[in-house]
């Protein structure tokens, strides 16, 4: 048994281990290569071509496979079709001729989810957002603009700084992940404990929802007490209710001068009691990450880079201070004051910056050199990360001897990217554990990724049957004949029309 505390937080809604049915051995959603998906009506085709036009109803095996396989290679499936409508219109008028027809259809944007909760596993109409790829409405006084859901995030970050601001998201993915996908999961990130996740940065939305109906909230206003606030509520939703078709971003100010610094631990609690003192004493701490030995030296192994320091350490920080005013002797101060950090490099230039940053960046590429990964993606609370670091490589052993358990994360958020190799990729009995482990210490079973199809299963670990109950039934209201996403976020049932809104 681990001798960790728990936590308070979740101390409610815990489970006992007991109360969950067995892991599925394989939920038939990992590798389903062999799947073909149904062919369509052609008639049905047919209004999809009058819809989005011919070239854009992409029946292609070769062409669709990409589409249907996502980042990791863990999650494979095969798509009927793909439509890539262009603008909102076409994406209602998608949604309501495949409500009509009863096609299921997987909203996608940049493919960058690690959940599988954006590609076809059981032969969905996959339905891309990639060419709604403008920038719209820009307010330069305000700090906003709309940006529909194709656009991606590091366009985003390129066109507030031609208006003079900063985007408050910034992710490994940037160049692929998608405005409207970072809505769906509400992508968190690097910046996080600055500007908050993605809900953060919302000012609204335009979405279709499952019933065909458009909202278009996109008038930008920072107070806006009037209801419910649909935009929030699809942000995360996974696009199980609703298709973002653009949204309102708010943007930040520019933070030009820059100092990232790698630090070196003893101790993993070395680097997290740390994390917590530059939270408190760096104002314009922008982000904060944690890496361990381990991960560092494969990172090194496949990239090629030289280690930042001459010895190993067991636990690396990065941090970075952003402020209009040169932050080094804050950060020298701070630094200097605290007498356990065993090794230090720091960096101001842009290109020695982004060197530092590497050490981090590369984790999820190093791990993937080792076949398609186990990917865990928890939040602990504060006062129980350093333990549960120390304890779940111990957790997988019990379970999966042969096993590699690889952490890295982002450390102010108490969020821990568990990846684990050398375990077969359906064998599901690894990733119960190392989730119940975190919701014993009144963690969550995803911080940043979502629950996607990957963790389905596991929800009522961390959310109570109400909590479900109320999903389950905005997801009947909004998405009635459940033609988005369906088996995603909320376990496939009969069709959760109103009448039948089942307890999950
Ligand atoms: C990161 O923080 C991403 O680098 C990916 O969220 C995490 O690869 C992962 O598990
Ligand atoms: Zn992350």
């Amino acid at each position: 048994m681990h001798s960790v505390p728990y936590g308070g937080r979740n101390e409610k809604r815990r489970y006992p281990t007991g109360m969950l049915p067995p892991p599925p051995r394989n939920n038939g959603w990992i590798d389903a290569t062999e799947a073909s998906a149904p062919a369509l009506d052609p008639r049905l085709l047919e209004k999809l071509r009058d819809v989005v036009g011919v070239e854009h109803v992409i029946g292609d095996p070769d062409v669709m496979a990409s589409y249907a396989v996502d980042w990791s290679g863990r999650f494979r499936g095969a798509a009927s079709v793909v439509l890539r409508p262009g603008n909102g219109l076409e994406v209602a008028a998608v949604v309501d001729v495949c409500r009509e027809a009863g096609v299921a259809l997987v909203p996608q944007g940049g493919n960058t989810g690690l959940v599988g909760g954006g590609v076809p596993l059981h032969g969905e109409a996959v339905l891309s957002l990639r060419r709604l790829s403008r920038i719209t409405d820009v307010d330069q006084v305000g700090g906003q603009f709309t940006a529909e859901a194709g656009v991606s995030v590091a366009d985003v970050q390129t066109a507030a700084h031609a208006a003079g601001w900063d985007y408050g998201i910034d992710l490994g993915s940037r160049d692929s992940a998608t405005v409207g996908g970072t809505i769906a999961t509400n992508a968190g990130g690097l910046q996080v404990l600055r500007y908050g996740a993605t809900r953060a940065q919302l000012l609204g939305v335009e979405a279709v929802f499952g019933t065909g109906a458009t909202v278009s909230h996109l008038g930008g206003l920072t107070k806006d007490n009037t209801g419910y606030d649909l935009g929030g509520l699809l942000c995360g939703s996974e696009g199980t209710l609703g298709v973002v078709t653009a949204a309102r971003l708010r943007l930040v100010p520019q933070t030009p001068e820059r100092v990232v610094a790698v630090l070196g631990f003893a101790s993993t609690s070395a680097a997290v009691e740390t994390a917590f003192l530059l939270r408190q004493s760096l104002p314009d701490l922008h982000s904060l990450e944690l890496f361990l030995e381990e991960g560092l030296a494969l990172v090194c192994a496949t990239s090629g880079l030289t280690p930042p320091f001459a010895d190993g350490h067991r636990a690396y920080l990065l941090a970075e201070v952003a402020s209009q005013r040169d932050p080094m002797p804050e950060v020298v101060e701070v630094l200097e004051s605290v007498p356990w950090i065993d090794a230090v490099a720091v960096a101001t230039e842009p290109a020695r910056r982004a060197q530092l940053w590497r050490y981090r960046e590369l984790h999820t590429e190093a791990v993937n050199t080792l076949g398609a990964p186990h990917k865990l993606d928890v939040t602990l609370p504060a006062t129980a990360l350093a333990s549960f670091i120390d304890a779940v490589p111990g957790v997988v052993r019990e379970v999966a001897p042969g096993a590699t358990t690889w952490l890295f994360g982002h450390a102010a958020d108490g969020n821990v990217h568990v990846n684990i190799t050398g375990v077969e990729p359906d064998d599901l009995t690894v990733d119960e554990r190392v989730l119940v482990f975190a919701a014993e210490l009144g963690g969550s079973i995803s911080a940043e990724h979502g629950i996607g199809r990957a963790k389905i299963h596991w929800l009522s670990l961390t959310r109570s049957p109400a909590e479900i109950h109320a999903m389950a039934a905005i997801k009947a209201a909004l998405d009635p004949d459940g033609v988005l996403n369906p088996g995603v976020l909320l376990p496939l049932g009969p069709r959760p029309r109103g009448d039948q809104v089942a307890a999950g």
